[in-house]
Formats: C-alpha cells, structure tokens, sequence
C-alpha cells in the first residue's frame, strides 16, 4: 500500500441536542448570503483571502488529488485588463449569444454586460480547475474535476460569507482569455471568477424566494 497509513479521527464530536442546535444555526447563517454586485473598494488584507482560499483548498477531492488553483488578483492594471476582456465576451453574450429565454430568466437579477465590479472590488479570485498535473515532466490525470472544483468553490463561498465580505459568481463565457492575462501553464483551465470585497452601504439586491424544503428533498 501506498501513502501514510492512518491515524484516529480527531475531528469534533457534539451531543444530539447540539448537533441541532448547529445545524440550524448553520443554514440560518448561510441562508442570509446573497450574491452582489455593489462592492466598496475598501482593501482586503491579503491574509483573509489567503485563510479563505485555503477553506476552500481543504474541499475533498478525487484521490485526494485537489486539482485546482486560486489565482488571487489585486493589481489593478491585471483587474482593468480582466475587465476589459470580460465585457467583451460578455457583449456579445448579452447582444446575441444568449437566448431569449436565457435573458428573460436573467431579468429579475439585473445583470447586463458591464462588469465595473472587477475593476472595483479589492481582490479578484480566479479559480482554476487542474484536468491533469505535470510531475516531473510526466503527466499525471486528476480525477472527478469539475465536481471536486465545484465543491471546492462552495466552500470558497461559504468561506467568504463568513468573513463577512461579500462575492458574485461570475462565468465569463468564453473565458480563455484568464489563462493568458494570468499567465497560467496550459494543464490549468478557469472554472470561476470571484471578486471579493466589503458590500457598499447602498448595495441592494433582487427580492427572490428560495426553494422550500419539499421542493428540494426527497425522503425515503
Ligand atoms: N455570464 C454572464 C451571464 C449570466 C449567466 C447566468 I446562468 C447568471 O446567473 C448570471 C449571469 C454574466 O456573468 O453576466
């Protein structure tokens, strides 16, 4: 066998009556995020987003293998630049690209092809998934990616949201352009663009409903 063996599990352990009490207080907490687009550009410091993105690196993943990469950007002439590229996909998305239907849907959340928020929030995040690493030159294949880069993400979410900052998942579309701005070897492929910062006084956000429990949980 391979690897370092094994050693107890020393991860925490609740009574009953607080196991509830957690698991309710957990959703309630997490149940007030919302995603926005009205960023403050007060700074950041640079060790919050580092604490968060290792959130997010402690994700489980296929074999164990964390295929991914956090490109964490606060220069401002590599924002304007991401910026720049992003609106222009992002017109053509909005000016022909998306469907109707598409558009219709994306209505009530009041996006359109500006994307200012890049140039003004404090940090950029830029995740990138790993479909293979380079191991002394040999290629070695990553397994379940986009789930284990998915997961990974929420917990970045989660991670943020803690911190009391607020983000926006934005997918630019087509986004290759983030591997050439961010220099990035060709074994890494961007997944999502976070920009992370404090809400502005001012910010507001679309009036939605979630789902109810029975509409999303089916028990057997
Ligand atoms: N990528 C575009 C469009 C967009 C698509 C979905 I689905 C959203 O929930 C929000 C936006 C953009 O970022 O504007």
């Amino acid at each position: 066998m391979k690897g370092k063996g094994f050693i107890p599990y020393n991860g925490l352990r609740f009574s009953e009556e607080d196991t509830k009490k957690r698991a309710l207080s957990y959703y309630q907490y997490m149940d007030l995020r919302r995603s926005l687009r009205f960023f403050s550009d007060k700074m950041v410091p640079k060790e919050v987003i580092r604490d968060i993105i290792m959130t997010a690196s402690s994700a489980p993943s296929g074999a164990h293998k964390q295929p991914w990469s956090f490109c964490a950007v606060s220069n401002a002439t590599i924002k304007s630049k991401i910026r720049e590229a992003a609106e222009k996909e992002e017109y053509e998305n909005y000016h022909g690209r998306m469907s109707e239907e598409w558009l219709e849907d994306l209505s009530p959340l009041g996006t359109d092809w500006n994307k200012e928020f890049i140039d003004i929030a404090p940090w950029i995040i830029v995740v990138f998934r790993k479909p293979y690493d380079e191991v002394d030159g040999v290629k070695k294949k990553n397994y379940y990616v986009q789930e284990s880069v998915g997961i990974a993400s929420g917990f970045l979410i989660s991670a943020i949201h803690n911190a009391g900052l607020v983000t926006l998942t934005h997918t630019p579309s087509p986004m290759n352009f983030l591997s050439t701005v961010l220099d990035r070897p060709v074994n890494e492929k961007p997944y999502l663009l976070l920009p992370v910062g404090y809400p502005t006084k001012e910010a507001v956000v679309p009036v939605l409903e979630r789902k109810k429990e029975e509409d999303v949980i089916i028990w057997y």
